[in-house]
């Protein structure tokens, strides 16, 4: 194919999001005209001018379409979610892939192949809505099912233990997580006082700070991250057996992170990272996706775990009950109204399909209680039900009435059961599978405000999740550790967190202290922690590779962004190996240089350039490319945005790739041996060399980072 022909393509395919959005604008100007109208249908004859008196007089009262305009203008805001305020959200199905017919009646999972639409958020737990998107954080991850028999809600999260154990701690937990009342700093962060004197002082809070301060807070994408259910749930078949449930969603992508220093700035030149990124993949078709699997545990088997199955601080290794794969979960529709869609999506753990149910968890039953008042509070009134969002695709009927905002309008005149005069009732007497029914537990307790046995070892599972973690991983909490409670200004704080470190690793709890100042913790208060004990004490899971990032095989380089730095001079051949192989991957390559509009080839064609190093910093993206052309790279030498992006993007462990002459910008970096260095891919621009060369550097990028880079922290960037 000519090399301008080549280009043009390129171009046309290179900048998908630009091209999406393209797309989607025209999709709007081809649709009929309609006349501007008030929300009644009247036409707007002018809606530049306000009705006056005189052209220099005062308005009039009487412009009713000005005080419309107004008025709504006013109302448009909705209160943010209390907690989860930052989120975006998609459409996309489940599908059944086994049959659960043993172990729960839910309609949904009884066919292999039946579909149920489906709609997600993902959230930030800590920021408000204007914040940004990478910060250190847990991610929820609630997942609407539309399914024939009514809306099931799993409102999960990106890890699968919480901080508290019971309701009663929630608010005082997000009290403290938020920003400080008196001066309402700081924004979407638990570097601060009040957080970790909290937690300090409630250890159950332990498991869930190692996965805080993991990679897990950091992910990459949300396509790149699993989900769990959290709480332990309950199905119940068709015969009414009962087993207790853990859900997860494990990414088709796999489990991929940031780095702190790479997430802080992303969240300055980028904040909306996550959301962009979630939307330029389903605009692109590379549909991002999840299995759901569930570790299923007979109910008599429960009590051999040594913990309380009830206690959401605690997982259930997978060693000891692997997850069965029971479907999958793709997002393949955008939202097309942020607001309507993602904002007035009304998620609740209490909306259940027949053969789901709660379990006594104490976090869990709170929930039930709490969610509905919020989204009365929210939404402005108890019919959110009715918003097309949040809808049911099965018919309802509910003798609820009125209401603010009620949408349904209801016939004749009976709206309580029973009745003969509405055609009878409609509720279900038979005891058939239609209508949910709660399992007949007997429930005969003396009432107390105390927690089971089972919930009071807040150690033995963080050890656990500390213990199967990678080297660069275990490195990673350290630091995050350090940097959280450098920001804690009250010396007691940071050694109380410090001290119960001690209970989970000695050695993590020294690396932690180190640097902070304070008195090195009890060495003998972790002894003898190592994974966590079974009913008879004995030690039943010592790590989990589950648990960590690290050791997940490579799953190719789908939708990963590549940025080509490039200057006038610059060589493409090589880089055309590359760039096609990219393509071939699903991914794509961005041209970066220091002006947009194009650049003149070695061979004095023109190449199109999409943004500059400026705007679009190493961090934006995944791996680089530095292709040769003598000229190219003697003018990025002289660019320190350009070497600066280069030495960034090595600091982050990305893979980069040197073609001919590009080598001298690794040089110039002062990265002198780094080409043996891992995920450093040094190839020729030479015809033979360079289908290997694309070759070696699709599978560097698979491999997303290489932790074992040298001497990183001397690097200057
Ligand atoms: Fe929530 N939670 N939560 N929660 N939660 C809300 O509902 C609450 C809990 C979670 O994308 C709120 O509409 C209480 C655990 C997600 O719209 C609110 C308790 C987990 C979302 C609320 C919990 C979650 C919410 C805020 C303890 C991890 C966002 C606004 C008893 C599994 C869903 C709203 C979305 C939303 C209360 C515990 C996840 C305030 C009282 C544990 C992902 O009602």
């Amino acid at each position: 194919m000519p090399q301008s022909k080549q280009e043009s393509l390129r171009r046309a395919k290179g900048n998908e999001t630009a091209l999406a959005k393209q797309k989607q604008l025209e999709a709007f100007t081809h649709e009929p005209h309609n006349a501007l109208t008030t929300a009644g249908g009247i036409g707007v004859a002018d809606n530049h001018n306000s009705l006056r008196a005189g052209p220099r007089g005062p308005l009039l009262a009487e412009d009713f379409i000005l005080r419309e305009k107004l008025v709504r203008f006013e109302h448009e805001r909705i209160p943010e979610r209390v907690v989860w305020a930052r989120g975006a959200a998609a459409h996309g199905y489940f599908e059944c892939t086994k049959p659960m017919v043993d172990s729960t009646r839910a309609a949904f999972l009884q066919e292999p192949g039946a579909r149920t639409p489906v709609f997600v958020r993902f959230s930030q737990l800590a920021g408000s809505q204007g914040s940004a998107d990478t910060v250190r954080d847990v991610r929820g991850f609630a997942v609407k099912f539309y399914t024939g028999e009514g809306n099931w809600d799993l409102v999960g999260a990106n890890i699968p233990v919480f901080f508290v154990q019971d309701a009663m701690k929630f608010p005082d937990f997000v009290h403290a997580l938020k920003p400080e009342p008196h001066d309402g700093m700081p924004q979407a962060s638990s570097a601060h006082d009040t957080f970790w004197d909290f937690t300090s002082l409630v250890p159950e809070s332990t498991h869930a700070l190692m996965w805080l301060m993991s990679d897990h807070a950091l992910p990459r994408s949300y396509r790149m991250m699993d989900g769990f259910g959290v709480h332990t749930w309950r199905v119940v078949n068709a015969r009414g057996v009962a087993h207790y449930v853990k859900f997860h969603w494990k990414a088709k992508l796999g489990r991929h992170a940031l780095l702190t220093t790479e997430a802080q700035r992303i969240a300055g030149c980028d904040p909306d990272f996550l959301r962009r990124d979630l939307r330029d993949a389903i605009a692109q078709q590379c549909w991002p996706e999840w299995e759901l699997a569930l570790q299923l545990v007979p109910e008599q088997k429960a009590a051999a775990f040594g913990f309380d199955i009830l206690d959401p601080t605690k997982l259930i290794p997978e060693e000891l009950v692997p997850p069965v794969v029971v479907g999958r979960l793709v997002l393949n529709r955008n939202c097309e109204d942020f607001f309507a869609e993602c904002e007035q999506a009304a998620f609740h753990p209490g909306h259940l399909v027949p053969g789901i149910e709660f379990t006594n968890d104490p976090l869990l039953q709170g929930r039930v209680q709490s969610y509905t008042g919020s989204q009365v509070a929210r939404l402005g009134g108890p019919n959110f039900g009715d918003l097309p969002i949040n809808r049911p695709v099965c018919p309802a009927h509910a003798f609820h009435q009125g209401g603010a905002h009620r949408m349904a309008i209801g016939k004749g005149p009976v709206s309580y059961e029973p009745n003969t005069l509405g055609n009878g009732s409609e509720f279900r007497v038979d005891g058939g599978c239609a209508g949910f029914q709660s399992s007949t537990d007997a429930i005969e307790s003396p009432k107390t405000r105390r927690r089971s046995d089972g919930f009071d070892d807040h150690f033995s599972q963080a050890a656990l999740f500390w213990n199967s973690q990678g080297p660069a991983e275990k490195e990673h909490i350290v630091s995050a550790f350090q940097r959280e409670l450098w920001r804690v200004q009250v010396p007691a704080i940071r050694q109380r967190v410090v001290d119960n470190l001690a209970h989970v690793d000695s050695r993590l709890a020294r690396r932690v202290a180190e640097p902070l100042g304070t008195a090195a913790p009890d060495a003998k208060a972790a002894a003898g922690r190592a994974g966590f004990r079974d009913a008879r004490g004995k030690s039943a899971v010592e790590s989990s590779p589950a648990l960590g990032t690290e050791a997940q095989p490579a799953r190719g380089i789908a939708t990963r962004r590549i940025a080509v730095l490039v200057a006038p001079g610059v060589e493409v051949g090589a880089l055309r190996a590359i760039q096609q192989a990219v393509q071939e991957a699903q991914a794509s390559c961005v041209l970066l240089a220091d002006r947009v509009g194009s650049v003149a080839t070695a061979n004095g064609q023109q190449l199109a350039v999409d943004h500059t190093f400026c705007t679009m910093p190493s961090v934006l993206f995944d791996a680089v490319v530095v292709p040769g052309g003598t000229a190219s790279v003697q003018a990025l030498a002289q660019n320190g945005q350009a070497v600066h992006f280069v030495l960034e993007a090595y600091r982050h462990c990305k893979t980069i790739c040197f073609i001919g002459e590009g080598v001298q910008l690794l040089e110039r970096a002062g990265l002198h041996d780094a080409a043996e260095t891992p995920g450093i891919v040094v190839g020729r621009n030479e015809p033979p060399a360079r289908a290997q060369l694309a070759l070696d550097f699709i599978a560097a990028v698979a491999c997303h980072r290489h932790w074992t880079r040298p001497n990183l922290d001397t690097i200057a960037a």
